[in-house]
């Protein structure tokens, strides 16, 4: 076939096939087309949203099956993660731009021995878009990293974030260490991953388990708000 019947024009596709052709996209870590159709979505009305979440976090959950039972494999993976994060660039400008008041500060980082950062990096996206500041310190963080940036940041939140089944017990060992030094009530600790749950979160001591992004901006406003109601009470 010639190029001319090979191509797709992205803006001639309606609303349904254009999301269809991203998860496409994603699959196959095409960084620009996903690019170009996150501006489409947007001159459409989408809200940024609803692009991450109908159309990038989709997309990346299919990305996740086939790794999963593998069909595609860790170089794959990477392109992928690249197109992604090429679509979150362009909305993080308009996630975070919300005028929000100020609602108070968070800390956030991927325990150590884990390098997603897909997931912490929408979570923190949202948080700034609520209002919150964020302080990310990226991937892999010994706990050190955790509790200097709590002395040095004076946060109200302390998030975390774990992807893999051999890495979430680190949080415990994070949250133990704050427990052993006296400070893990100074802070609201929240815990998110995809193979985490609510129970996982109880167990190591956690404030809360937040299952997506906007659950995590959810739990912050409710445990800040709590928190003030607290000291307002004392
Ligand atoms: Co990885 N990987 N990976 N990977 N990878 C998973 C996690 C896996 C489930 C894939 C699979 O087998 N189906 C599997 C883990 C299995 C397990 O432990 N049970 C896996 C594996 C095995 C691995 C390697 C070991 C593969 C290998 O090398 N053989 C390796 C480990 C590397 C390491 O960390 N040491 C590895 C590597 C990679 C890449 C580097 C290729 C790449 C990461 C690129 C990057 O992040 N920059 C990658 C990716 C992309 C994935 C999948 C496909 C997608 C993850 C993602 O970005 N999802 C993933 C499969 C999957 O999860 N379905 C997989 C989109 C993102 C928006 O969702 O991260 O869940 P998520 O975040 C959500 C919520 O979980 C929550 O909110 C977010 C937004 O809604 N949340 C929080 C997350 N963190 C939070 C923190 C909070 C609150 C909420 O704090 C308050």
């Amino acid at each position: 076939m010639s190029d001319t019947e090979d191509e797709i024009i992205l803006s001639e596709l309606d609303d349904d096939e254009l999301v269809q052709q991203m998860m496409d996209d994603l699959y196959d870590g095409l960084k620009e087309e996903i690019e170009e159709a996150v501006n489409i979505l947007l001159e459409r009305g989408w809200t940024p949203y609803d692009i991450l979440t109908k159309a990038l976090v989709a997309g990346m959950t299919i990305v996740g099956h086939d790794f999963r039972d593998g069909i595609l494999f860790v170089p794959e993976v990477l392109l992928a993660a690249n197109a992604m994060k090429g679509g979150m660039f362009i909305l993080k400008p308009l996630l975070v731009e919300t005028g929000a008041p100020r609602m108070g500060k968070m800390v956030i980082g991927t325990v150590k021995g884990d390098i997603h950062d897909i997931g912490k990096n929408l979570v923190a996206m949202m948080m700034e878009g609520a209002g919150f500041e964020v302080v990310d310190l990226g991937i892999n963080n010994p706990v050190e990293n955790y509790l200097e940036a709590l002395e040095r940041e004076q946060p109200d939140i302390l998030g975390m974030s774990a992807l893999l089944t051999t890495t979430m017990p680190y949080m415990k060992v994070v949250i133990d260490t704050m427990v052993a030094q006296g400070i893990r009530d100074e802070y609201i600790v929240l815990v998110g991953g995809a193979p985490l749950n609510e129970e996982f979160g109880r167990a190591i001591g956690a404030d809360a388990y937040c299952r997506d992004a906007a659950v995590a901006v959810e739990m912050a406003k409710d445990y800040v708000a709590r928190k003030h109601n607290q000291m307002a009470a004392g």
